[in-house]
């Protein structure tokens, strides 16, 4: 069979994989996977270097299906390349990522063929994506991280990252905003290894593109300071590899390939956008494309052969021999540049290095305090001073969510600076996080900010992160009422909660200004969770740490910060953030009337949740009853803590515009309210 035959063969394989997987599982989108399959087969088979044998070498090249319903395209090529599976501690296993088997359970439970894309289930899946937009903007974040990386680690006749990424994306992900944000900043940052490939193919769900999205995309990303291509026939072989022939030789500028395409190619009626979508082709649709395609129309699941031969000659043997070149390069960079050489091992395992806390502060007892973020700001300095691949920046508000790292050389990020620590992301939250991801999952330990309100802008990536399991931190500063005058559409009152409703997502809010030091030291340390650290604007007294209990119990989640002199309380106080300093107060309060309260500080709902049974009864015992939760946030869910006999002190409505002080007395936070509570709680004077 000629070289031509081959490619068609296994094009024609990728297309009927797809057909029957969706077939078989009655639902799924094989209209894409019908019409990409060129495009997908060229990248793979033609262009990427990639090691099916390694699919985490770290300079390997990254394909991001960023229209991740077309998921059976990623699960042919991962099948038909062989490529190797890895577990979770990075071993290599020798078995392979996607079975045939699999491709038949498409869709199934525990199948390693999921209806979308998924990161940390499935080996060579880069990134998790299906809510359209999330791939492509969070390339971004891996183009960010390969420039970062080359800047800091590649010599001179050591080019140890060179790689490329490679996002394929439909009308759904640029019509998304996160993908024009994502798509803006690339253009300013001039990613040349960044490539996108957008599928024209002038059809969504309820239609065409008539109905909602006429714009001219090419002039949009023209605009945006893209390299622009067009390939007018998505069958066209050549032309495709043409156009990322030219995009690997452009510099200076992300690239857009406009491949103009027709839904469910092959298919022998006009495939409607029901069918291309979410729905099988029905058996006599089947045969008839099988037909179109000259394949046996009764055959299913059929890999002819010499097609998997024909994959292992292409990306696979060019896989292995960069791998090779790669690996002889690597040892002789360990040679001569031993201490980058272990850096780049460190990360890839996403270990920390030795010494990374010792430059930690400890803050004195300070009635006057200091703010969350002024704390943070100093913590995130000297974790970043001994962490050289700790790097992040805010969306827009670094100087007021005090991220910007200040030691000599941190630098901006920015396309004449690559090496830079400090990232503008600008005024685009949702791809801040998206971008924090693609940086994570390059082994960088990256960090967003942002306030707390517009956390909410952010969510959707967050949500992946913690899908992803990734350590990806998000500073959000402005945490609850602090700023005041900027009134109810600043300050958050259902965000705490959300939040906490994403599973895996540890959300810490810190007391003080050592809870936030020990806040920094536990996220620092989680290697496959994201975490969300919430700050106060304004100052919060630090804590005399020799009459409360020390700030390094916040690694439990909760602790008992000051106690009933005999350990018998007659009532619980619990509280986080900028809360626990009026708690305490009134705790002293109460001692003072006689009344005898337990504090607790608890900056963590999620890891007290993890505590083994017995510490979460020492620090909540059933008895008493009587427990007051004071948050500056929804009262939701507290009930959990506080029981049935207990009371919430929190936020029922929306806040209001006003000097912090004002606000703290309108609703209710204030030691003298609590005391009250307490003592009505109590039936007490
Ligand atoms: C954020 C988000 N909104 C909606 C969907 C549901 N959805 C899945 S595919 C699709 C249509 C996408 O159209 P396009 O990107 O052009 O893909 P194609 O029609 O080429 O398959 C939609 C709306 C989604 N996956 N993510």
């Amino acid at each position: 069979m000629t070289g031509n035959a081959l490619d068609q063969l296994a094009i024609a394989t990728i297309r009927t994989l797809s057909i029957d997987a969706v077939q078989q599982a009655k639902s799924g989108h094989p209209g894409t996977p019908m019409a990409l399959a060129p495009l997908v087969y060229a990248i793979w088979n033609r262009v990427m270097r990639f090691d099916p044998k390694d699919p985490i070498w770290p300079n390997r090249d990254r394909f991001v299906l960023s229209n991740g319903h077309a998921s059976m395209l990623l699960w042919s090529v991962l099948h038909l390349s062989g490529t190797h599976a890895v577990n979770a501690e990075y071993e290599r296993l020798g078995e392979p990522s996607v079975t045939l088997d699999d491709i038949r359970r498409f869709r199934q439970l525990d199948s390693r063929t999921p209806g979308h894309p998924e990161y940390h289930w499935v080996s060579g899946v880069e990134a998790t994506t299906g809510p359209l937009g999330q791939g492509i903007a969070t390339s971004v974040g891996m183009a960010i991280a390969r420039s970062w990386l080359a800047e800091r680690y590649n010599r001179e006749d050591f080019a140890l990252f060179d790689y490329d990424i490679y996002a394929v994306c439909g009308d759904g992900c640029l019509m998304e905003g996160v993908g024009s944000e994502a798509a803006s900043l690339a253009g300013h940052l001039g990613l040349e290894n960044l490539c996108w490939i957008y599928d024209n193919n002038r059809i969504t769900i309820e239609g065409p593109t008539s109905l909602a999205f006429t714009e001219d995309v090419a002039g949009r990303f023209r605009a945006y300071r893209w390299n622009v291509l067009q390939v007018a026939d998505a069958n066209d072989l050549a032309a495709i590899e043409e156009a990322l022939g030219r995009f690997r030789k452009t510099r200076g500028r992300p690239t857009l390939i406009v491949l103009d395409s027709h839904i469910g190619y092959g298919s022998p009626h006009k495939i409607d956008t029901a069918a291309a979508h979410g729905e099988p082709l029905g058996e006599e649709e089947v045969r008839l494309a099988k037909r179109a395609y000259g394949w046996p129309e009764d055959a299913s699941f059929l890999v002819p052969d010499g097609v998997r031969e024909h994959f292992d000659a292409g990306i696979g043997a060019r896989g292995a021999e960069a791998w090779q070149r790669w690996e002889s390069l690597f040892d002789a960079y360990r040679e001569r540049f031993p201490e980058l050489a272990a850096e780049i091992e460190q990360m890839q395992r996403r270990e920390l290095p030795a010494g990374w806390d010792a430059d930690l502060p400890s803050f004195p007892p300070d009635a006057r305090g200091l703010a969350g973020r002024d704390a943070s700001g100093r913590v995130l300095n000297a974790l970043a001073r001994r962490v050289p691949w700790l790097l992040g920046g805010s969306a827009d508000l670094g100087p007021s969510n005090r991220t910007t790292l200040t030691f000599p050389g941190a630098g901006d990020f920015g396309a004449e600076s690559p090496g830079g620590r400090n990232l503008h992301f600008g005024v685009r939250e949702h791809a801040m996080a998206a971008i924090v991801n693609g940086l994570s999952l390059s082994k960088l330990r990256a960090f967003g900010a942002t306030f707390a309100i517009f956390s909410d802008y952010a969510r959707p990536a967050l949500r992946l992160s913690a899908m992803m399991e990734l350590p990806t931190v998000l500073v959000l500063t402005h945490d609850a009422m602090g700023d005041g005058e900027d009134g109810p559409t600043h300050q958050p009152v259902e965000q705490l909660i959300s939040l906490r409703a994403i599973p895996g997502l540890v959300v810490l809010r810190p007391a003080d200004a050592n809870e936030v030091v020990e806040a920094y030291r536990y996220v620092l340390q989680l290697r496959h969770r994201p975490a969300v650290v919430m700050l106060s604007r304004q100052p919060l007294p630090t804590f005399d740490r020799r009459r409360y209990a020390p700030a390094a119990g916040l690694a439990r989640g909760a602790y008992v910060m000051a106690d009933a002199p005999d350990g018998q309380p007659e009532l619980v106080l619990i509280a986080s953030g900028s809360e626990v300093c009026l708690v305490v107060a009134a705790h002293e309060e109460l001692a003072a009337r006689g009344i005898r309260s337990r504090v607790v500080s608890m900056p963590s709902w999620e890891i007290f949740e993890q505590q083994p049974e017995a510490y979460r009864q020492e620090v909540l015992p059933a008895q008493p009853a009587a427990r007051i939760a004071v948050e500056q946030g929804s009262t939701l869910g507290w009930e959990r803590y506080v029981g049935a006999g207990g009371l919430v002190i929190g936020m029922k409505t929306f806040g209001a515009s006003a000097p912090l002080k004002d606000l703290q007395r309108r609703f209710g936070f204030e030691p003298e309210r609590i005391v009250a509570a307490a003592t009505g709680l109590l039936g007490r004077k």
